[in-house]
Order: C-alpha cells, then structure tokens, then sequence
C-alpha cells in the first residue's frame, strides 16, 4: 500500500474509476427515470396525491413492470453503492492501471448489462451471469483491501 495520500495513485487509475462509477450513477438515475415513465404508463402510483393528480385515488396501486423497475434500482443500490467504496480505496493501493482498467470495466458492462437484462425482461440467466461477472471484479478489489490492510495491521 503506499505511504501517503492522493499524490501517489497512478494518474491513470483514479481516472477510469470516476469515468465508470460516475456512468453508473447516471445509468440509475436513467433507471429512476424510466420507473417514473412506467408509472405514467401504467396509471400506477406510489403515493395518493400522485394517483389524484392523474386520476383518482384507485391508481394509488402497484404494478408488476413498476415493481420490475424498483427491484432493478433496489439490485444497483446493492451493488453499486459498495463498489464506490470498494474502487476508491482500491485505487489507492497501487494497482497495474491495465488491471485497474479490467476491474471497473467488467463491472461496468456487467452491471448495463444487468439493467438491460432486468428492464428487457432478457431470458435467464442472462440477468444472472451479468450479475455475476460484475461481482467478480468487486470480489477481487475486496480480497486485496483485506490483504493490504492486514500487513498494515
Ligand atoms: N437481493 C438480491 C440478492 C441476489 C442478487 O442480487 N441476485 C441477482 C442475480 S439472480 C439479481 O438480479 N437479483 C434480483 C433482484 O435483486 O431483484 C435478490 O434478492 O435476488
């Protein structure tokens, strides 16, 4: 792990993990979008002023594509929120940028993959297996900050 702080992260690595979790962050803001669509749509509001706005109170109501769309947000909270964390401090534990790169990546296009996957209904398991190539890399970035701060001990 190196000495001290920002200074030593390689000019490449910090880079390409603002570049990719940035994009992911726009990739859920996209999905909140398309939930509030899905809602217009399908006359399927969250709370009863919203349903009266557009209405009357029975379209306070839930709705298989609008919960689709939640459960596809609720997977990127889980999973996105702990690679902020994760590629951060990974970067700064000195790694090859062409591995760095291979990281986020993979979890990027697992995880547009996944969205895609889940949005488009896409046959199984092709959600899966998107969720599972972009666990890989964090699985990876967790092993090494384990390993780093236990000889930092
Ligand atoms: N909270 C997840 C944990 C496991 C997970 O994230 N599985 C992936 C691949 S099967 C998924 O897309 N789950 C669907 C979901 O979270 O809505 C679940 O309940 O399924």
């Amino acid at each position: 792990m190196p000495p001290s702080g920002l200074a030593t992260v390689d000019s490449r690595v910090l880079p390409a993990f603002l570049l990719c979790s940035t994009l992911l962050v726009i990739k859920m803001y996209v999905v909140a979008v398309i939930t509030g669509q899905v809602r217009l749509r399908k006359k399927a509001f969250a709370n009863p002023e919203d349903a009266l706005r557009h209405g009357g109170i029975q379209f306070c109501r839930s709705d298989p594509d609008v919960e689709r769309c939640l459960r596809a947000h609720r997977n990127d909270m889980e999973t996105i929120y702990p690679f902020l964390f994760l590629g951060l401090v990974y970067c700064f534990l000195g790694p090859a940028p062409a591995a760095a790169w291979a990281h986020f990546l993979l979890f990027l296009l697992g995880r547009l993959l996944h969205t895609v996957a889940y949005l488009g209904q896409l046959r199984a398991p092709v959600r899966s297996v998107a969720y599972t190539v972009a666990q890989l890399p964090c699985a990876s970035m967790a092993l090494q900050i384990l390993w780093e701060a236990a000889h930092h001990l």
